[in-house]
This record gives C-alpha cells, sequence and structure tokens, in this order.
C-alpha cells in the first residue's frame, strides 16, 4: 500500500516531531512517499527546495498524490500546501484521513471540516496521546471496506 502523508512545511514547522510519529506508524501499514515532510532537518523556509525548485516538487507531489492508495493529513498547523493537496485529492476520490488538534485552540477551516462525507473523506479530532489510535482505527476500517 501506498500511502501519502501531508504535513506543514512552509506553513511552520511547530508539529514536526508528530509528523514523525506519524509516519513511523503508516510505515507499519505501507510506504511513506513523504517520508521528508517529517523530516526534522526540513525547515520552513524550505532552503532545501532551492536544487530541486518548486514546480519540481509540485508534479512530483501530486504525481505521487495520483499513485497514492491512502492519503493521512495532520492539518493542524495551517498549511496552502496541504490544504492544496486535501483539494486535489477530493477530486482523485481516494480515501483520506485527516488529523485535527483541537487542544491547540485553533478552529480548522470550513473547507476542510466541511468536505467530510463520512466515507471517502473524513476528519478527526484527536489529542497527541492517541494518534496511534486514530491510525490505527483508519486502517482498520479501510480493511472493512
Ligand atoms: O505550503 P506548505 O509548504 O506548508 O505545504 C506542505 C505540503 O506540500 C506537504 O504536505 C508536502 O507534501 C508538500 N510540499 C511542500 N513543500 C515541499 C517540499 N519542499 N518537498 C516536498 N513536498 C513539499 C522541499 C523539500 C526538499 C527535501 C526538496
Amino acid at each position: 500500500m501506498k500511502v501519502y502523508f501531508c504535513g506543514s512545511i512552509r506553513g511552520g514547522r511547530d508539529d514536526v516531531a508528530l509528523y514523525r510519529r506519524i509516519v513511523e506508524k503508516l510505515q507499519s501499514y505501507g510506504t511513506v512517499l513523504t517520508e521528508h515532510v517529517s523530516s526534522t532537518e526540513l525547515s520552513d523556509r524550505g532552503e532545501d527546495a532551492s536544487a530541486a525548485g518548486d514546480k519540481f516538487i509540485h508534479d512530483r507531489d501530486v504525481d505521487w498524490l495520483r499513485q497514492s492508495d491512502v492519503v493521512v493529513a495532520e492539518v493542524t498547523q495551517p498549511s496552502l500546501g496541504v490544504g492544496y493537496e486535501l483539494g486535489r485529492v477530493v477530486d482523485m476520490k481516494k480515501k483520506t484521513l485527516c488529523m485535527f488538534r483541537p487542544l491547540s485552540g485553533r478552529v480548522l477551516s470550513a473547507m476542510i471540516r466541511g468536505a467530510d462525507d463520512g466515507d471517502r473523506f473524513v476528519v478527526r479530532d484527536y489529542s497527541e496521546d492517541k494518534v496511534e489510535n486514530v491510525l490505527e482505527e483508519f486502517f482498520n476500517m479501510l480493511k472493512r471496506t
């Protein structure tokens, strides 16, 4: 199974330790195409991108999105890139889990919360200590469908 993980990069790297935990858990279910999103070496300036270029990153990521079987996004830290990826994914009709932490004090964008259709695109509120449980529930549900 190919899993595409979305998390904020230039939107801010506050949650990178949590992204790391999510990616580690996801690796027990399949290949994570976007492991670099959880890299602590990648800063919010994205300097490392200069060699590759933004067009390369965009085109490669959209291609990976197309190839993926499942998409998991941590959406607490607002990110234009993550929002864009989720919009594309809705059109691709992929199974998608968006994970949001209300304890952050933020309120999730209506365009993400409102896209929940209870089937293909689901939004789950969770707290940091439950991150592995949320992923287990989602992948167990996938096995049943
Ligand atoms: O707007 P943001 O930068 O917060 O968008 C983050 C989202 O866009 C992530 O879920 C990624 O999938 C994607 N994305 C944004 N920037 C990059 C990137 N930068 N590399 C890969 N995916 C990205 C440079 C990385 C470097 C190792 C070449």
